[in-house]
């Protein structure tokens, strides 16, 4: 595998879930293949379980892991093309894309939505920069319009705690105070189309997805008929794709809560985490039983292994 920046990169998911559960099994199996090998984690924005489940991740393997936070300790970095850099950052992506290269055998890069244009976001600046100067493999830790890393491990846990060959797997919109990416939102349904589940997705207007996430999956727009027998439950919050970027509702109504959990078939409760709590769900689901964040949280140090190992495996 040359890159990761999406459910299309993986050549067999089938195969991609076997792996992971294999990893899960004895994750020190394949320190041979990153011995003398070193992974460089460039963060634009915050992190905590991407950034140390993708460390943690490349040492299993035998690697050698090193982060850089861009804005803290680096030098604030130009993104644009044929600009006069008479402002305020020192830097252009242009020069520190290849030098990081020369550094490491694998880059993985975490570079958010900007928010400024859609066309900007949608079209990845960043993350392709990274994938035409790197001139080793990278791996997207969240780009402006997926986190592949996530879904993955989404999938998995799934896959781990399912209870039925074809479970319905509900994709819920929450309210939350500040504008969001829709990449988790996006990847999640991205991946999920690739499978044969149930799956649904519920939002209020003005919050659908680009098109070329929801091809022709059809929104359920009344959230307690979306949760109806749902034995998965996946709360996310996005800002609006349509009128990008903008906060069309906080309303609390959508709130994942007890009384909502009651209608599913004894559904898991997932998110990606960090999650508002008493904002996108209840203090009452995220302490009970039913979520299951924590495991979903442990399978990404998982999955971010096995997109290593294949990756390790082709250089
Ligand atoms: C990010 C997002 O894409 O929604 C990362 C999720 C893995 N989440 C946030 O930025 C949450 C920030 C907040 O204020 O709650």
């Amino acid at each position: 595998m040359k890159q990761f920046t999406s459910v299309k990169d993986i050549p067999d998911l089938k195969k991609a879930v076997a792996t992971a559960f294999e990893i899960k099994k004895n994750r020190f199996a394949w320190q041979h293949l990153g011995k003398n090998k070193t992974m460089v984690l460039i963060f634009f924005n915050s992190s905590l379980r991407t950034r140390l489940s993708t460390q943690k991740a490349a040492l299993n393997l035998g690697m050698n892991a090193m982060v850089l936070n861009v804005g803290e300790d680096g030098w604030q970095m130009e993104s644009e093309l044929g600009v006069v850099m008479d402002g305020d950052k020192p830097e252009h992506l242009l020069e520190a894309i290849p030098v990081i290269g020369r550094y490491c055998d694998v880059i993985g890069v975490r570079a958010f939505a900007k928010f400024k244009s859609r066309e900007d976001d949608y079209s990845e600046i960043i993350l392709n920069q990274f994938i035409k100067y790197a001139g080793v493999p990278v791996v997207s830790m969240e780009g402006a319009t997926r986190h592949p890393l996530q879904s993955y491990a989404d999938l998995v846990t799934i896959e781990e705690f399912k209870t039925k060959e074809r479970p319905k797997v509900v994709l819920t919109w929450a309210p939350h105070p500040r504008a969001l990416p829709q990449a988790v939102a996006n990847s999640f349904v991205e991946w999920m189309r690739e499978t044969d589940y149930d799956l649904v997705v519920t939002h209020p207007e003005g919050y659908e997805l680009a098109p070329q996430f929801m091809g022709d999956l059809k929104v359920e727009y009344d959230q307690k008929k979306a949760f109806e027998g749902a034995d998965f439950i996946y709360a996310k919050n996005w800002s609006s794709y349509t009128s990008y970027g903008s906060i069309l509702s906080k309303d609390l109504a959508w709130t994942v809560d007890e009384a909502k959990m009651a209608l599913t078939d004894n559904a898991k409760f997932m998110h990606c985490l960090p999650v508002r709590r008493n904002v996108i769900v209840s203090d009452g689901v995220l302490d009970s039983p039913l979520s299951i964040v924590v495991e979903q949280a442990a399978n990404r140090e998982i999955t971010a292994q096995a997109v290593l190992k294949m990756m390790l495996e082709n250089l």
